[in-house]
């Protein structure tokens, strides 16, 4: 079993309730358990003209394999609707891997830790819920000087899930 952590974004057709069905999703998953999920956050897009998202992270114990696992992630996200029209679209769901125990994963279909998740407030703070502030990512950078790199600024983070 390795910790993982995924995070999870939406700003599409109640992107809150896509991210509650999200959580449901993850705890039927094969050989795993999942540990915590962060509360939501919302913030705008990086994209202007797209709407808001609401993300956040869960903490998931698992025993597959990082491409069986995206495989699943995958899986969900299709099951709940959403269709790849543009890199970078809008989207109903979107389940990205940001860490898998402390692998540096470099493959055609899997890049860990996900790209740019070590800039991106959205994934950082609600992680930061999850992991010890001491977690060490590949590079040898702790979340602790990764939050404070990364301004909590343009985040709502919401009251309840
Ligand atoms: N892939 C490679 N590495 C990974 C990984 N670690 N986890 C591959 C998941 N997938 C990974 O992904 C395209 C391909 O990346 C997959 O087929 C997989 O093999 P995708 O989910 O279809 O494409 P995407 O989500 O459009 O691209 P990407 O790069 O994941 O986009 P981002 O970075 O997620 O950006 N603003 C706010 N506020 N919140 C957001 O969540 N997200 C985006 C999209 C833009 N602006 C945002 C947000
Ligand atoms: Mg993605």
């Amino acid at each position: 079993m390795e910790r993982i952590y995924i995070g999870m974004g939406s700003n599409l057709a109640d992107p809150d309730e896509q991210l509650r069905s999200a959580v449901e999703a993850l705890v039927q998953l094969p050989h795993s358990a999942l540990v915590g999920v962060s509360a939501f956050y919302q913030s705008d897009s990086l994209l202007p003209g797209q709407p808001r998202y609401t993300n956040a992270v869960a903490a998931l114990d698992s025993g597959l394999e990082p491409l069986e696992l995206l495989d699943a992630l995958q899986a969900i996200e299709n099951e709940q609707g959403r269709e790849r029209l543009e890199r970078w679209g809008p989207r109903t769901l979107d389940l990205d891997i940001l860490l898998y125990g402390d692998r540096l994963i470099d493959q055609p279909r899997l890049k860990v830790p996900h790209y740019q998740m070590q800039e991106r407030a959205f994934v950082l703070y609600p992680l930061a819920e999850l992991a010890p502030a001491q977690l060490r990512l590949p590079d040898g950078r702790t979340l602790r000087a990764l939050l404070a790199a990364c301004p909590f600024v343009g985040l709502e983070r919401l009251p309840q899930n």
